[in-house]
């Protein structure tokens, strides 16, 4: 179908991310023999062999020949497809593959072991995905759209797959993007938009040929494309009166339109949808509801082997701030809990991990105790729409890692990540046609850790995060900049979370681009995203003895956890109470204490990045080998700016609490 890597991945004036040439040495330098056939074992054939060309190995296919290391397809059934056995013994390193993706997930292994995989003995150890699907989905356009831009919520220039309305004419910068995906464990991308306009529609029929276009250079690295599709197709491509996925016109349309699709992507992984969200359009307009709607798209892709993932993203925003039962907290469990049992076997519910948008803090949301007869998928945002746009050194494993190990049913209950092997992990991805990839260099961790989390789900994040350090930049990886690295980027999350709006609230960011403070920004807009702020007290009453009655669509003991001030945890105080300023936290401070407190501490903490990254700066990693000069100035230029935000978040909320409370700091800082 398509050849492999026909050459060395770095591009021109491109940062090579996680694999530069340096991090090939401990392969390219040995004698490997590989066996297998097809697309993905010639692609491992072409990766070893440049790295041999780089560093002077041999790449061999006679098993007779003496060898350090083996990448083998066959021999582990058990390991499944996209898994592998990894063993060291006798002075040969062994990658025994279930098949050939796992033959190519083995050996991204090897070199992140680096030498360390040529040591010492080490038993056969089994390795395989826990998720199956571990999905990037682009918001790009092909147009620029008028507010959004190329890329939606992008913080990293343009589209790697369009400008201006068209393909990229070269699309090599995709072939090594697809190297980068699969090297953290990453098997699936949607190429665009989930809000689809009008040109981007057309990707299902005749743009169809930039799908397989971009298609051709994912899969040699074994990353199966799914396309964003708009549920009105029927009317506006097909010409119907009508999009009702009841409808046999309807029906038959989607039936010949995915038929066409998989003649063109004979490996398409099939459709992303928002529907009856944010303007979309969707299956209530035909007195419908979304099982209906994600039916019709799996019918049409079953026979294929596709999948639909139908987000559960449904939600008015044009509510009634006034009336609280509108809680948008509410919206997905109300629409899908009913629909739990009805959905096709190949149509995947898409969470996004809270129940209201992608915030710093979220409890999780409760839909995803709520259908345990249909197959779900975990939505995350590497994007860092609201978590400081790839302007700010902001770590998001520690989140994830949180989310995913969550035990829905409590201490002896299954975490999320078990109930999301049904469908998968997703995520908003964070790359653009940036020199850097992500915008902010140091944002490349977060994708690396997407998908080193979605393939296993227990991994420490300052160990993921060390993979990344080594892999990145190997040749000062042992000195101060690992150290400096840990300092700023192990605790970032938190950081962020101390100087934005405090205790789970959300949302005090500014509206539209969401950058920045605006503590009442939100508050009067029809967008349900509310604090409740007054002179009195903070938070949002989704109890069910006074509220919004949000906490009683968890299990138990979650609901009773959270309903309860006594036990409710005090990282979500604020989005599950409306307390006055002066209720005390587990620590003894007060709320409106803990609001100054975090907000100068947080601000400090960044402030300190900024110093560390000068510091080892100025011990040894500016210049080759080590971190490159552009690379050290763009991070300091984003810490400058991070210093400023973080500043302006403490000074604004701190006042804004302030003034409401009448309550001074009981350290006598100025509050403005
Ligand atoms: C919100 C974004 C918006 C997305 C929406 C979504 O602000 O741009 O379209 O999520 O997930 O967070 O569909």
């Amino acid at each position: 179908m398509s050849t492999p890597h026909p050459a060395g991945p770095e591009l021109d004036g491109v940062h090579p991310a996680w694999l530069p040439q340096e991090a090939f040495r401990a392969i390219g330098s040995r004698r490997t023999l590989v066996r297998g056939d097809g697309v993905l074992a010639d692609t491992v054939r072409a990766e070893v062999a440049y790295a041999c060309a780089l560093h002077g190995g041999v790449l061999l296919t006679d098993p007779e020949k003496p060898h350090d290391l083996a990448l083998t397809v066959g021999g582990a059934p058990h390991a499944g497809e996209e898994g592998f056995v990894l063993a060291r013994a006798d002075g040969v390193t062994s990658v025994t593959a279930g098949g050939p993706a796992g033959l190519l997930y083995g050996l991204f292994e090897v070199v992140r072991r680096g030498e360390a995989a040529f040591g010492a003995d080490l038993p056969a150890g089994t390795h395989r995905p826990a998720l199956p699907r571990r999905m990037l989905d682009h918001w790009d356009n092909v147009d620029v759209h008028p507010v959004m831009g190329q890329v939606e919520r992008g913080y990293a220039g343009g589209s790697i797959f369009w400008r201006d309305g068209e393909p990229r004419a070269d699309l090599s910068r995709v072939r090594t993007y697809g190297r980068l995906l699969a090297a953290c464990g990453i098997n699936a991308v949607a190429v665009n938009n989930v809000n689809v306009h009008a040109t981007e529609e057309r990707l299902l029929t005749d743009r169809l040929g930039e799908v397989a276009a971009i298609a051709a250079e994912l899969r040699p690295y074994g990353v199966r494309v799914h396309l964003s599709v708009s549920f009105a197709s029927p009317v506006t491509l097909g010409g119907l009166g009508t999009a009702d996925p009841l409808d046999d016109g309807v029906r038959a349309w989607w039936a010949r339109t995915t038929e066409r699709v998989y003649a063109t992507v004979p490996d398409f992984g099939g459709y992303v949808v928002k529907a009856d969200s944010e303007g979309r359009p969707g299956p209530f307009a035909y007195g419908r509801d979304h099982a209906d709607g994600a039916n019709v798209l799996a019918d049409a892709l079953a026979p294929f082997g596709g999948v639909v993932h139908w987000r559960a993203f449904v939600y008015d925003h044009r509510q009634d701030w006034r009336d609280r039962s509108t809680d948008r907290a509410r919206a997905a469990h109300d629409h899908f809990a009913p629909l739990d049992g009805r959905f096709r076997d190949n149509a995947i519910v898409q969470v996004k991990y809270g129940p209201i948008d992608f915030q710093p803090r979220e409890p999780v949301s409760p839909v995803i105790a709520a259908v345990p007869r249909t197959r779900l998928a975990v939505e995350l945002q590497v994007t860092q729409e609201y978590t400081g746009q790839q302007k700010h050194v902001c770590y998001l494993a520690p989140m994830w890692r949180e989310v995913l190990g969550f035990r829905l049913w409590g201490p002896e209950g299954r975490s999320v990540a078990d109930v999301a092997t049904g469908g998968g992990l997703v995520a908003v991805s964070n790359v653009g046609d940036d020199p850097y990839w992500t915008g902010h260099p140091l944002a490349q961790a977060n994708l690396y850790a997407f998908g080193r989390l979605a393939w296993a789900p227990e991994l420490d994040p300052a160990a993921v995060l060390d993979e990344w350090i080594g892999l990145t930049f190997p040749s000062a990886a042992g000195g101060p900049l690992r150290r400096a690295l840990h300092d700023i980027m192990d605790g970032s999350w938190r950081t962020y979370e101390r100087y934005t709006a405090p205790l789970g609230v959300g949302f005090m960011v500014r509206p539209g681009h969401h950058y920045g403070p605006d503590v009442d920004g939100y508050e009067y807009t029809p967008w349900g995203t509310y604090h409740f702020a007054d002179r009195d007290g903070v938070g949002v009453d989704r109890t069910r003895a006074t509220g919004t009655g949000f906490t009683g669509q968890y299990p138990l003991p979650w609901s009773e956890v959270y309903e309860s001030l006594d036990t409710c945890p005090d990282e979500l105080l604020l989005f599950f109470h409306h307390v006055p300023y002066g209720h005390v936290l587990s620590d003894g401070t007060t709320v409106i204490q803990h609001i100054y407190d975090t907000h100068f501490s947080g601000a400090e903490e960044a402030a300190a990045m900024r110093a560390t990254w000068e510091k080892a700066a100025a011990a040894d990693i500016t210049g080759e080998p080590g971190v490159p000069v552009g690379l050290h100035a763009r991070v300091r230029e984003l810490l400058d700016e991070q210093v400023r935000s973080a500043r302006e978040w403490r000074d604004q909320v701190n006042a804004y609490f302030f003034r409401k409370s009448g309550v001074p700091d009981a350290h006598g800082r100025p509050l403005h």
